[in-house]
């Protein structure tokens, strides 16, 4: 834990120009930590955000700025060239003292710090058919704009990050070592799980085979990842480029109508309130594929529900996983938190699957116009 003494320190080591007045934590992440810095009215510095990067998750930091650096200077200019004015679309990270993106602490901290976007709002829960809708406009887009990166550049930040059949396998070594003795009790999780083993391949294998494309894509799309124009109400910005480097089209898709289709929160205890709601499926699906339907192929866009259902599976796999482990990977807010938020996906797979028919169905009536 730092001091606000120390948070004011580290903010002093970056190129705003003028000091800030206070700061903010903001706790919707699982992984970094991270907070807003205030600069006085009439500084012209507006608001910042400052992120200390979580170094177990991430061992590479250099790594993983440069792909940053690289994926919002391809955008920046993608949108010149279209005429668009990059300011509020993408975005601006703010130099250190020895004009790196990087700071690094006496403590080991590793911070870096960006332009907060005004006026703007970053949704945790979809309020209506139309916001998610224009989620899927904002993935769709970033996902067609790095459709030309070279994906050799990018370094993978996380190997194997949706590896799904290795995430399992992981899990088993777990359940095995048992380091904190809570494998006892688990048996429907564990049953569950391995009741899907072969569902887990169904990205993996094809993409393999090549009968689904790599690409560069965001790998990490919650609804909170694209920003909101609070005025036009539309996509403005994604965000939180840590995970962005090659894996298929499926998983963003996948991994963004998890959490936004969904009935209730990721981390809901009473499962019962747990569903997954169609009207919503649709809505992102008709965001996303009108701005890819051009850049993705007709398979990956015919495979595209795949995506739900195995990003679901996998994070069942990676709660329970730390929940095992004792808690090491994801922030928790109370003891079972992990083990809660396993059961959740669970409830939200069952759902899922019972709407596979469903999200096929819809998704070529949309190919079809
Ligand atoms: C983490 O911290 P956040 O919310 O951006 C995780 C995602 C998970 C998500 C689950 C780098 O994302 O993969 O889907 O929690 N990010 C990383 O809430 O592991
Ligand atoms: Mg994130």
């Amino acid at each position: 834990m730092y001091t606000n003494q120390q948070i004011m320190d580290v903010a002093s080591h970056f190129r705003y120009g003028t000091a800030p007045e206070n700061f903010q934590e903001l706790t919707s992440g699982n992984i970094n930590a991270t907070f807003r810095l205030d600069f006085p009215a009439g500084s012209g510095v507006g608001s910042c955000i400052l992120q200390r990067i979580n170094t177990t998750a991430f061992r590479d930091p250099d790594a993983l700025m440069r792909n940053i650096r690289l994926v919002t200077g391809h955008i920046r200019s993608a949108l010149v060239a279209g005429g668009l004015d990059p300011e509020r679309r993408v975005l601006c990270f703010v130099e250190a003292e020895d004009g790196t993106l990087l700071y690094r602490d006496a403590l080991g901290g590793v911070w870096r710090s960006y332009h907060y976007v005004d006026d703007c709002t970053a949704y945790n829960r979809i309020e209506s058919p139309e916001l998610f809708c224009e989620i899927g406009r904002g993935f769709g887009e970033f996902q067609r704009r790095l459709s030309d990166f070279p994906a050799g550049e990018l370094a993978e930040t996380i190997p194997h990050f949706h590896d799904t059949p290795l995430r399992y396998k992981t899990l088993l070594a777990s359940v095995k070592a048992d380091p904190v003795g809570r494998v006892k009790g688990l048996e429907r999780e564990l049953e569950f799980l391995s009741r899907r083993e072969d569902m887990m391949h169904s990205i993996v294998d094809r993409l393999a085979t090549g009968e689904l494309p790599l690409r560069v894509t965001h790998n990490d799309t919650k609804v909170n990842n694209v920003l909101i124009d609070n005025t036009t109400r539309k996509a403005l910005c994604v965000i939180d480029l840590d995970t962005v480097m090659p894996g298929s089209s499926l998983y963003d898709f996948g991994d963004a109508v998890r959490f936004g289709a969904c009935t209730a929160a990721e981390d809901e205890p009473a499962t019962d309130r747990i569903g997954f709601d169609m009207e919503l499926f649709r809505a992102f699906a008709r965001g996303f594929v009108s701005m890819t339907a051009g850049s993705l192929t007709e398979a990956e866009l015919s495979l595209l529900p795949l995506g739900v259902s195995v990003l679901t599976c996998e994070l069942v796999v990676r709660f329970l996983t730390d929940y095992i482990d004792g808690d090491k990977y994801f922030k928790i807010h109370y003891p079972e938190h992990n083990l809660v938020r396993t059961r959740a996906q669970m409830k939200l797979l069952t759902e899922v699957e019972r709407h596979m028919d469903d999200m096929n169905a819809c998704i070529q009536q949309i190919l079809r116009g």
